[in-house]
Formats: C-alpha cells, structure tokens, sequence
C-alpha cells in the first residue's frame, strides 16, 4: 500500500517469517459497528437498554447508529480486500435473527449475514462469525439473562438456526467472545450490560455462558461442514510478579485463578477447583453433565490480548511502572512480551489444541491530520512488537493459526463510547467517512510480504 510516514518504525530484532496458511484478518463486532437497530425486524437487546439508560455509558452514547456497517457492508468489506485481510472476524447480533431471543426466525435478519458471508467469499476473505459478542436479546435479559439456564437452550437454538443458513461456506466459528467480560463486567460490577452487581450473579452467568458455549459447539458439529473448526474467544491476562513474597504470590494466584483459570479450567478440564471457590467465593449452582457439555471438544481456542497483570506486595513497584510504562488509551499497559506468555500458558495446558489470537490492538489518541491521514505511528509499533512477540511463540513450538486485530474500524467501545479509537480505518461519525490510517496500511504491506515471502 506504499506507506510513508515520517517517524521510524518499530523493527524486529530478526526478520519475521510466519507459517505458510498463517490466517491474516481483523474483528469487528455486530453491536460495536452494525447501528440500524430499528431496520428490517431487530429486536431490542440488553446493550440498547442498558446505554439508555442514564450515567451507564460515556456521554449517553449508543450503538444505535455506530458506523452504520449494516447498510454500508459493502463498501466496508471493499475496504478489507484494500487491507489484505484473509479473514475477517464478525459477529451475528442474536436479536436480528430472533427478535424476542425465541420463537420466530426473523428472515430478514438472517439474510444480511447470509449476504455478508457471500460479499467477503466474493472477496476471498474468510467469514469467522462469533455467535455471541454481547447483545442478548432483552426479553431474554428481562427473564434472567445467564442467570437463567433457558437462555443456554434459547442460545442453542439460535446456532442451530444460524448454522444450518452458514454452515456451508464458514471455515471457522467462535460460539462467546470473552465470557470473563460478560459475567463479571456485566453481572458482578456492573460496568457492562445488563449492569448488575454481584460476585454470585457473576459466577452463575459465567456458568450458564460457558454452558451456552459447550452446548453452541455441540450444534455447530452437527450443522457445518466436516472441516470446519470451532473455538471460543477468551480474554486472557498473564500474570507477573515484582517479587517472590509469600504475599505476591498468593495475589497473583488469585489473580490467575480470577482471570484465566474461571474460564480455562471448566472449558479445557471440565473442571472447577477448590481453588476456584476460595477466590470467587462460591461454585456456580450447576446440574449433572453441565462440566460435560462445557468441555465438549473444541478445534481451536481464541485469545484476546491486551496486556497483562503486575502484582507486587510493594505500592512502590506499582507505582513506578506507571511511571516507566507505555499505556493505551484506555489505560491499559503495552507489553507485548506479555502475547508470548499467555498463548505459552495455554499451549501447556491444553497441548493439542490450535491457537488463534482473535483480538490484539490498542486504542489511541488518533486525529485526521492536514493532509487527511491518519498518521499511528503507535499504534504501528504496538502491533508491530505483539507480532514479534506472537511470532517468538511460534519459535518456541506454540501452534498458533492466526492473528487478527482488534479492530478493523474505529467503533463502539461498550461504556466507553466513541472516543476510544482502536481501528485500522478511521471513521468521521459525522460523516461516516472512512480512512485508511497508517497502520492499516502497514498491516497490509506487511500480510503482503509475508505472503510474497511464502515459498
Ligand atoms: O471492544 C472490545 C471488544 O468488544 C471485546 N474485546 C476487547 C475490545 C476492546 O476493549
């Protein structure tokens, strides 16, 4: 795409060869881009009613309009060949296929996936659609969300649905994107839809959510194409110590076990641990088979990236990094060694299974300068340095297929609103114009000479 940008780039220490099929793409999601909430049949979801409501989300802001992907799909996907994607991560909103979460199939719904699906084939970029990214649908929110086990049966129902219209031209599906932020985020503190607050809420929906996952992949087996794989996307932080204190490490164990054990243990190891119950204070009410449907086989696991967790027993160390570090915008560190450990961490526990990192980017502080570009230069070298990093883990035997960035287009960011930019294309929400930045440039020359590269 020829990029010229005036500030150097970050440069590996060795030239980076990733493996030949190595997928290329970037992620969306149907809340965060899709807008037209009130066209052809969408149902109402928790995320409409939860930005309706006062004080929960910065500026009042919606994804009511967002970037109006549902009517401009097109073009968007045009954009994607221009970035040289060879996949493209979306999701399916839940209410556009069921308005009420049950009960009658919404064609019109299902006919723009099914169109979307055809236009990225069309550009030879592989659809891999996420079934669940957070819109349930609010009927389903009214009658106990994930705090209710129906709502697992009415999420099975839903793939099967989905899946019989996709089955035949999708290589890769995700069944839940980070259950982690939808039971803890949004049942225990409250900072995410449906915007509850309470440890035991969160533990049970985490439950019925993975529930929903197990019983998604069982039904995506049986509906798509014998090669097609099925994973979930996990958010994942590893952990890092300032020192060996009997206080640090007791912390960071916590730490772990809140974070990556919660979700790892019952998806990967049908399990949960007393561990588990000292840290979040009680096991999930669950029914026999529950831990079977939840670690029924997956082809692949999905890891969303962001930064890690640094855990010291002295205020000091803590504070200094702060000082030291780099940060995002959303205030979250830059470490990218951090990729390296936790796509090792879950080679070791589950050693046959595929990793793909299905979310990595950063938000930042983005403007269109007088030439009407968008020069990130951090956010060039934010990727650049992850993909060395994911590239290490390879050297050292990790199976990883694929890296896609969050996010092809500037969006939603949930409570956060607009202003947290994380895309590889610029959106005016005034205009709905869109821009190649720099980095999406750069993420394109860069697939480019990693497949010219190819023997
Ligand atoms: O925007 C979100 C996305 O919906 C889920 N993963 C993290 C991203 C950045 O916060």
């Amino acid at each position: 795409m020829n990029l010229q940008t005036t500030q150097p780039v970050y440069e590996p220490k060795t030239p980076l060869q990733f493996p030949k099929d190595f997928i290329w793409g970037a992620a969306t999601s149907a809340y965060q881009i899709e807008g037209a909430i009130y066209q052809d049949g969408r149902g109402v979801s928790i995320w409409d009613e939860f930005a309706a409501t006062v004080g929960k989300t910065y500026r009042g802001e919606s994804g009511a309009i967002a970037i109006d992907h549902y009517n401009r799909y097109k073009e968007d996907v045009a954009l994607m060949k221009q970035l040289g994607l060879g996949a493209y991560r979306f999701s399916i909103a839940w209410p556009r296929i069921f308005p009420t979460g049950t009960g009658m199939i919404n064609q019109k719904g299902l006919d723009f996936y099914d169109r979307l699906v055809d236009e990225l084939l069309k550009h030879n970029i592989s659809p891999i659609p996420t079934l669940f990214h957070w819109d349930l649908p609010a009927q389903l929110g009214h009658a106990g969300g994930w705090l209710n086990r129906d709502t697992a049966n009415y999420f099975a129902d839903y793939v099967e649905v989905v899946s019989k219209k996709l089955g035949d031209r999708v290589s890769h599906w995700i069944t839940v994107n980070e259950p982690w932020c939808a039971s803890y985020l949004g049942y225990g503190v409250g900072v995410h839809a449906p915007g509850h607050t309470s440890t035991v809420e969160a533990v049970q929906s985490g439950h019925v959510l993975m529930l929903a996952h197990g019983m998604a992949a069982q039904r995506l087996r049986a509906n798509s194409a014998a090669s097609a794989k099925i994973g979930v996307a996990l958010n994942l932080v590893p952990i890092y110590t300032a020192d060996d204190s009997e206080a640090t490490q007791k912390k960071a164990h916590e730490r772990d076990v809140f974070f990556n054990s919660w979700f790892i243990d019952p998806i990967f190891h049908g399990k949960y641990t007393d561990d588990f119950k000292e840290v979040m204070g009680n096991f999930p009410q669950m029914q026999d088979g529950d831990l079977r449907i939840i670690s029924t086989p997956i082809d692949f696991v999905g890891i969303n990236y962001y930064s890690r967790e640094y855990v010291s027993s002295q205020e000091a160390d803590l504070t200094n990094l702060k000082r030291s570090a780099e940060y995002t915008e959303m205030g979250w560190e830059v470490f990218p060694d951090g990729i390296t450990a936790i796509i090792e961490r879950v080679h070791a526990e589950a050693p046959n299974l595929p990793i793909m990192i299905t979310e990595n980017g950063a938000a930042f502080d983005d403007v269109v300068d007088s030439d009407g570009l968008v020069h990130d230069i951090k956010r060039i070298n934010y990727l650049a340095k992850h993909l060395e990093a994911c590239h290490t883990a390879i050297q050292h035997s990790a199976p990883l297929i694929g890296y896609l960035v969050w996010s092809v287009f500037d969006n939603y960011e949930w409570a956060e609103g607009y202003v947290k930019r994380f895309g590889l294309v610029h959106v005016d929400l005034q205009t709905q114009k869109r821009t190649i930045k720099d980095s999406g440039r750069w993420f394109a020359d860069f697939i480019q000479n990693q497949r010219n590269a190819q023997p």
